[in-house]
């Protein structure tokens, strides 16, 4: 196995449920080590650049509405397959039809309000971090 680094957002639904160190507990105890952490609300233009392979989407305007409604707190987690790790613990997109015991089916209201980000793959992942973190905000140690 390699050792990843995935980027993780805790939605704006999941911060305003008091869920953050629910959630960030859930992803240290599975093995992943948080390496750079933080909490700021997203302008509009930065959901827009962040989702932007979604811009086509029909539901492109309401996920940057949702994910400008309120603060969030983005993470780099590290550790071996932290990419798929990640994926397996936030579960299925849809909530309903999310595994038992993953973050999206025990939190998430809706497919659109599904509490948690994660990376996709390496370069997604590569993407997502440098557009939240410097190199000198994550832990090398
Ligand atoms: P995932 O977050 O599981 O990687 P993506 O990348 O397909 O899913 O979608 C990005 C985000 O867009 C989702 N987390 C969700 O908030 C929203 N989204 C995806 N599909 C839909 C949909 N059919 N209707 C509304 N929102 C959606």
């Amino acid at each position: 196995m390699a050792i990843e680094r995935t980027l993780t957002i805790l939605k704006p639904d999941a911060v305003a449920a008091a869920l953050t160190g629910t959630l960030l507990s859930r992803l240290e105890k599975a093995g992943l080590k948080i390496i750079g952490l933080k909490r700021l609300r997203l302008t509009p233009a930065q959901a827009e650049g962040f989702y932007h392979v979604h811009r086509q989407r029909p539901f492109f305007a309401s996920l940057v509405k949702f994910m400008t409604e309120g603060p969030v707190v983005v993470a780099v987690l590290e550790g071996d397959s932290a990419i798929a790790r990640l994926r397996e613990l936030m579960g299925a997109t849809d909530p309903a039809k999310a595994a038992a015991s993953t973050i999206r089916k025990d939190f998430a209201a809706s497919i659109e309000r599904n509490a948690i980000h994660g990376s996709d793959a390496v370069e997604t992942a590569r993407f997502e971090i440098g557009f939240f973190f410097s190199g000198a905000e994550l832990s090398q140690e």
